[in-house]
């Protein structure tokens, strides 16, 4: 019988192979539902290493490694669930804005949101206010993230606002934005919903921004 606390410490310990092996066990088996391996045992491993991290128990290579396990993990399962009652966390299209190419950082919260549950839509770097408008008219999304590691480009965060504005679209997502020159302060400035400093803090601004 498949040891789900095995896929807890897998997805923990970032361990990808055992993550993988120990679902493909627990899927074949059919004793559990999909919903309740994800709950139970993938989503609180998640917790946990977030938890670490903010107490200084984790770093980021293990954040990053513990959402890769929970992806792997999460692949198999997505499948199973299509049909049944599917309870995602919520839907986020994450883009770095228009000038910018650094991409580390989001793709860590987009990994991490990933890991968490969410559905993500990762649009890349260099994205314009266009195409933050199209990706909403085509995934209806709950939230739109935005990041920018540059001091010029982070103004385009509040030209990405005023697209949605004139589309008749901001009412109807939450806004996140992040990156290292960005702070609460500019976030509250543009008139975004939210603003974190890591991507572990970012999935809980989300959980709570969706609550
Ligand atoms: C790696 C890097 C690059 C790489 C990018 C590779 C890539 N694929 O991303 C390359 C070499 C391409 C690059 C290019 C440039 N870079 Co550069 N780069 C960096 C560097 C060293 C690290 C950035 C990084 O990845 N950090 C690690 C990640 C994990 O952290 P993070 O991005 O901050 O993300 C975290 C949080 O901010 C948050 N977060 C991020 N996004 C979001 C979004 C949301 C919604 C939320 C909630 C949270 C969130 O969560 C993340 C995880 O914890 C920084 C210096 C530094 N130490 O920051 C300079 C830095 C950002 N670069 C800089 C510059 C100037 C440039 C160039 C202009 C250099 C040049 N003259 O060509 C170009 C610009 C290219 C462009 N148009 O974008 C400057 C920016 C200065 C400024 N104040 O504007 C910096 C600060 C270096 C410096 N000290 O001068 N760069």
């Amino acid at each position: 019988m498949a040891n789900l606390q095995n896929l807890y410490d897998a997805v923990l310990g970032g361990n990808l192979n055992l993550a993988v092996s120990t679902t493909k066990e627990a899927i074949a088996e059919g004793n559990i539902k999909p919903q309740e391996i994800i709950d139970n045992y993938m989503i609180k491993a998640m917790e946990e290493i977030g938890a670490r991290f903010e107490t200084g128990k984790a770093f980021v290579p293990n954040l990053l490694m513990s959402a890769r396990a929970m992806k792997g993990s999460l692949d198999l399962i997505k499948p199973l669930l299509k049909n049944g009652d599917i309870k995602p966390m919520g839907k986020i299209v994450i883009g770095t804005v228009e000038g910018d190419l650094h991409d580390i950082g989001k793709n860590l919260v987009s990994s991490m949101f990933e890991g968490c549950g969410f559905d993500v839509i990762n649009l890349g770097v260099n994205v314009s206010g266009e195409k933050f408008v199209e990706a909403i008219k085509e995934h209806n999304p709950d939230i739109i993230c935005m990041s920018a590691l540059l001091t010029t480009t982070m103004n385009y965060m509040k030209e990405v606002i005023s697209a949605l504005e004139v589309a008749g679209l901001r009412n109807k997502v939450k806004i996140m934005v992040g990156g290292a020159p960005v702070s609460q302060a500019y976030a509250d400035q543009i008139g975004a919903d939210g603003y974190s400093d890591n991507a572990n803090a970012a999935v809980a601004l989300a959980r709570l921004l969706l609550a």
